[in-house]
């Protein structure tokens, strides 16, 4: 095969050359590149050489002459036979969005020049734009929906000419979203992470671009400010534990519940879920909870929490369902029954221990106090 010459600009500022070299470098054909400065009095006669259009890119074969990103991308498929979707329909969807990155998006390819390496750009989002913005996220999650599913992690699932018409737009996330659209730093980093594992593996095909490689790799991760975990005091618990009314069946139920989130550290999905099974009294008592991707484990409880569930649960009758801490129709209690009870509690423990009026009481929090931290490390060691 006559070799290939791929003509582009900078590919910090040309993202029309970067999407034809990107697919390139990703389909694995061996080129040449010749980079041309663009914005010079010489440009246009430089680029005038190579290709009839007055831009990049251009891609030579031999003695022919493909220019225009689309068309390379298109010539590059069928020579490689990599670069579409193999299924029909899913080929028709990835052509249209192609087509409609390279005929649309106007507004947000002027307000928001390409400039990789460039970070905390600040423009305001004009309608215009955000429409733009909008168009870009409902193509990529209705392409993920549609055909990623099952496949890699690419538009399509694998990678095709789609990625590298977007892959531009990613970067302009980069450069501008932060501010404006209040993408949390940790978002961004994980956009960051994508582009460095492509970056690794043009890499790894492509030793010669090691240079732009290296600096794209050099583009720090930014550093999240941790937020400070919101957590009660002994005092605070303790005022909050003494809340509910014991003469009351919902108060019992309200009190058995709180101490087992405070002992135990469970999430709230966990407490409303659990069994009475779940808990098995002796010497030592234990409950095993069932959390996040059915990740099990066992926690001891204290003898007091284990002294009122055992309370707890004689009182509850064998006709009042498997839940440890049913509702009054004996089903599991949902989130917002337990974010209720727990507001309750606070409210009525707030004469006694007024500092709880200062913070923003959730489930989540009962799991951020000093007793709980020390147990976790003892937990960890007699988990199953
Ligand atoms: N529709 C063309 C657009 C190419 C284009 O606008 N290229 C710009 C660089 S990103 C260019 O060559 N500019 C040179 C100039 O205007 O002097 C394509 O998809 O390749």
């Amino acid at each position: 095969m006559a070799p290939l010459t791929l003509v582009i600009g900078n590919k910090n500022y040309s993202s029309w050359s970067l999407r034809a070299w990107l697919l390139m470098k990703h389909v694995g054909v061996a080129f040449d590149e010749i980079v041309i400065a663009l914005d010079t009095a010489s440009t246009y006669d430089e680029i005038d050489r190579y290709g009839p259009s007055g831009r990049v890119p251009v891609l030579r074969h031999g003695e022919l002459c493909v220019w225009d990103s689309l068309a390379i991308c298109e010539y590059v498929a069928e020579l490689t036979g990599k670069g579409w979707p193999q299924a029909r329909e899913a080929r028709a969807v990835a052509r249209s969005v192609c087509a409609e990155m390279h005929s649309g998006f106007a507004n947000l390819r002027t307000l928001w020049p390409m400039n990789a390496r460039a970070r905390n750009r600040r423009t305001a989002i004009v309608p215009a734009l955000g429409a733009d913005i909008e168009r870009i996220d409902e193509i990529w999650n209705d392409c993920r929906r549609r055909f990623g599913a099952g496949g890699g992690p690419w538009l399509f699932g694998d990678y095709t000419v789609a990625d590298a018409m977007y892959a531009p737009v990613v970067l302009r996330f980069l450069t501008y979203l932060e501010q404006e659209r209040g993408n949390s730093v940790r978002s961004r980093n994980i956009r960051l992470s994508a582009i460095r594992s492509f970056f690794r593996l043009v890499a790894l095909r492509d030793p010669e671009s090691l240079g732009v490689v290296t600096r794209v790799l050099a583009i720090p991760m930014k550093r999240e400010d941790r937020k400070l975990i919101a957590y009660l005091t002994r005092t605070e618990m303790q005022a909050l534990l003494a809340a509910p009314d014991p003469s009351k069946w919902s108060g019992r139920r309200d009190y058995a519940l709180l101490l087992t989130l405070y002992n135990s550290g469970a999430r709230v999905s966990e407490v409303t879920a659990l069994k009475r099974a779940q808990v098995c009294f002796g010497a030592h008592t234990f409950v095993q909870l069932f959390g996040k991707g059915r990740k099990e484990r066992t926690v001891p409880l204290w003898p007091n929490t284990a002294q009122v569930l055992k309370a707890w649960f004689e009182e509850l009758r064998d006709d009042a369902g498997p839940m440890a801490f049913p509702n009054a129709r004996g089903k599991a209690l949902s989130r917002e029954g337990v974010d209720y009870l727990l507001k309750h509690a606070v409210q009525r423990a707030i004469p006694a221990c007024p500092s709880l009026a200062t913070k923003n009481i959730t489930p989540h929090v009962m799991r951020h106090n000093p007793a709980y931290l020390l147990m976790l490390s003892v937990s960890s060691r007699v988990s199953l």
